[in-house]
């Protein structure tokens, strides 16, 4: 580990699945000499990708970090997956950066994944670089790639190098700040060779634009330049390193990543372009005492203080926990305070990781990613700090999850064991969520996708060796009623001796939507004893359970008692309960009784192309549009939709739109059913009793 935090670069690799991120990492790691081999993302033996789910669809499904030294410094890499079910962990294990490198690819261009990785690194104001990869495919093409970054991102992009060939015949790059062009080996090493003849005269413009690009991040540079003065190499690389950190550009150069073709530029330019811990803001935070916003800059003198970002659990080697360092040291072994969870706890060995691996670490200063093993009550998003100094920093929550279903076990008797797996997994995945639903009986699982439902039950089976069953979830309809009524509710039996008689009138209506439930005593005078009347209403709340409808929870209404009468010898409590049941299945009976359904309200973002098929299945699923809105390319249709038509929406809008739409949702109310749809519901749930 480098101990000279102005010598450490902490770069998240982002983009859309397939853009070549992973292969890039392994492309580093392979330059700086930490692997010795260049493993290839469909052979299954990258240096990143390494879980069993990933290696079956040659895909990231987690972040990967290691570390490499390059020039004296040392790199931090943070290779994330670009798919949108695993954009949770993007997210947050972005936020251990302090730049990052957008890969995109220079045949498929930018998706609207690509698009959202670019928004996550905005949020968090990192300094971002480009790289248009892939440029030996068939098809490849840099200016295109670089006119469609321009039109959609910003801060702007600038071009540093132009390709040298295209497609088959990509074999290097130019170097537009030194005028140098290089041409690359097979084992990606650079030979220095002439500006090919043909491309003198575009180097010569790019530079001229280059340079204007590159002054506007220092006003007296632009002076300089506009009165016609040559600017030095040195001057205009340190203008660059200021425009990029400040957000003012952003760098964009080219290569391929499983060529190894431009990528030991990249990794200079990573040394000297893009910031060191030393060159964020201090990080602000909240004092846990008193709540007020306190902050650390990057010293390593200073109470040591750091956020966790990710969390992997082992059924064997049980946790690992990685964190980044914003303030203050930390030595190989020793305690900490967890503020979030106000608990200390100790550690026996900090880690490096290096891939799949984790090597012992001697310390860690500020901007360190380190990791420790079996802590026992740290999780992902809490801050850990010196007892003496504590603080508590504001991580990003997790995605809000997308698709449900009821996992069940394959075998019986794994019930339990289902559950308590699941529990484990969302250690390392809070972008899970699992839900007992009383309503239904189900155990929920929710979460991004359905590949990021599938890669779960795949985990579930490789590390607890427990199979599920994934089933579309029951949806948990309820009842209400639309009419006031008046009724009685009589229990009256003679059994020889003993009799049983508990009578009550109740007056049923309809409340608001959302308002649950009220029961009103309105009895005046001592028509009937009060120590019954929490016995009629046990009754009413035993009846409302089991809808008259089709069984569901009747919600949202109000009964009133006003009425009713005893006898001294036969009456009871469970005679009034009895009574009360009855009555309010009479009253419902009569009440008009309809069913509800769960309404998500919905935010879909897609490219315009889709538009108009996206339209055309929202109507279909009984969706209602609230309202459309552009940004940039995209469009974004805000509507509410009934839930039982959104249960399958994840792949449905993958296919439609060939996954390059995005959706959020998230439950909004409950509404009536049309009585068409209300009518095959009941039907269905007659039918399924009868089985
Ligand atoms: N031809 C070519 N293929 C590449 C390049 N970079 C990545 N690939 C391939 O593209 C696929 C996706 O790459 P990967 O690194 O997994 O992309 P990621 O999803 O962004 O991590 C793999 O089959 C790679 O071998 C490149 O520069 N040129
Ligand atoms: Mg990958």
């Amino acid at each position: 580990m480098s101990e000279n935090v102005a010598g450490l670069r902490n770069i998240a690799l982002a983009g859309h699945s397939g853009g070549g991120k992973t292969s890039l990492a392994e492309a580093m790691l392979y330059n700086s000499g930490t692997i010795k081999r260049l493993g290839r993302v469909e052979d299954g033996n990258t240096a990143m990708d390494f879980e069993a789910e990933e290696l079956k669809r040659t895909s990231s499904i987690s972040s990967g970090f290691h570390q490499f030294d390059w020039k004296k410094h040392t790199i931090n890499i943070i290779d994330t997956p670009g798919d949108q079910n695993f954009f949770s962990d993007t997210l947050s294990c972005l936020q251990a950066a302090d730049g990052t490198l957008v890969v995109i690819d220079a045949v498929d261009g930018i998706k609207v994944q690509t698009e959202q990785a670019w928004e996550f690194a905005g949020n968090f104001q990192q300094p971002c670089m480009i790289v248009i990869n892939k440029l030996d495919r068939e098809r490849a093409d840099f200016a295109r790639a670089f006119k469609e970054v321009s039109e959609i991102f910003d801060p702007k992009p600038i071009i540093l190098q132009l390709p040298i060939g295209a497609e088959d015949d990509f074999k290097g790059v130019v170097d537009l700040i030194s005028g140098q062009a290089y041409v690359y080996n097979e084992d990606g090493k650079a030979q220095k060779i002439e500006i090919p003849a043909d491309m003198q005269d575009e180097v010569k413009s790019e530079k001229e634009n280059l340079i204007e690009n590159i002054a506007e991040a220092d006003d007296d540079l632009v002076e300089r330049y506009l009165e016609g003065e040559e600017l030095t190499e040195e001057e205009l690389r340190a203008a660059l390193r200021k425009g990029t950190l400040t957000r003012t550009f952003v760098p964009v150069v080219c290569g391929s990543a499983t060529q190894n073709i431009g990528i030991d530029l990249l990794m200079n330019l990573m040394v000297d372009s893009m910031p060191s811990p030393m060159d964020r803001e201090p990080r602000a935070g909240t004092d846990p005492a008193g709540g007020e916003e306190i902050e650390r800059a990057p010293d390593p003198d200073g109470p040591f203080s750091a956020f966790v970002v990710k969390t992997l659990a082992d059924p064997y080697a049980g946790r690992l926990t990685i964190f980044r360092v914003v303030s203050g040291t930390l030595g190989s072994d020793g305690t900490f305070y967890n503020a979030s969870k106000e608990a200390k706890e100790r550690f026996n060995q900090l880690l490096t990781i290096t891939g799949k691996e984790q090597k012992p670490a001697t310390g860690a200063g500020p901007g360190s990613i380190v990791a420790m093993a079996k802590l026992k009550e740290t999780l992902t998003g809490d801050t850990l700090c010196d007892d003496g100094a504590k603080i508590i920093y504001q991580c990003v929550d997790p995605l809000p999850s997308l698709i449900s279903f009821a996992i069940s076990a394959k075998s019986k008797g794994d019930e339990d064991k289902i559950y308590s797996s699941t529990v484990k997994l969302l250690e390392e995945d809070p972008s899970l969520k699992l839900d007992r639903i009383s309503e239904t009986k189900e155990i929920i699982l929710s979460g991004q996708g359905q590949i990021h439902i599938e890669t779960t039950v795949e985990k579930l089976k490789r590390k607890f060796n427990v199979e599920a069953v994934l089933n579309t979830p029951k949806v948990p309809y309820r009842e209400t009623i639309k009419k006031k009524v008046r009724v009685q509710g009589k229990h009256k039996k003679q059994t020889g001796g003993h009799g049983q008689f508990g009578d009550c009138w109740i007056q049923l209506e309809p409340m608001a939507r959302g308002k649950g439930f009220e029961f009103v005593d309105a009895i005046v005078g001592g028509v009937s004893p009060k120590a019954y009347m929490p016995d009629v209403e046990k009754g009413v709340i035993e009846s409302s359970q089991k809808g008259v409808l089709a069984g569901f929870v009747c919600v949202d209404f109000k009964v009133t008692l006003d009425d009713g009468s005893f006898h001294a010898v036969d009456s009871s409590e469970m005679a009034f309960k009895i009574a009360g049941s009855l009555a309010f299945k009479k009253a419902a009976e009569q009440a008009q009784p309809v069913l509800l359904e769960p309404i998500m309200s919905v935010t879909i973002t897609t490219p315009e192309d889709f538009m108009g098929d996206i339209m055309g299945d929202l109507n279909s699923r009984r969706g209602k549009v609230l309202g459309m809105d552009s940004a940039g390319r995209k469009q974004i249709i805000k509507a509410s939709v009934p839930m039982s038509e959104f249960l399958t929406y994840a792949p449905d809008l993958r296919s439609m739109t060939g996954g390059r739409g995005l959706y959020a949702m998230e439950f909004s109310h409950y509404d009536e059913v049309p009585a068409h749809a209300a009518e095959k519901i009941i039907e269905e749930v007659k039918k399924s009793k009868e089985k």
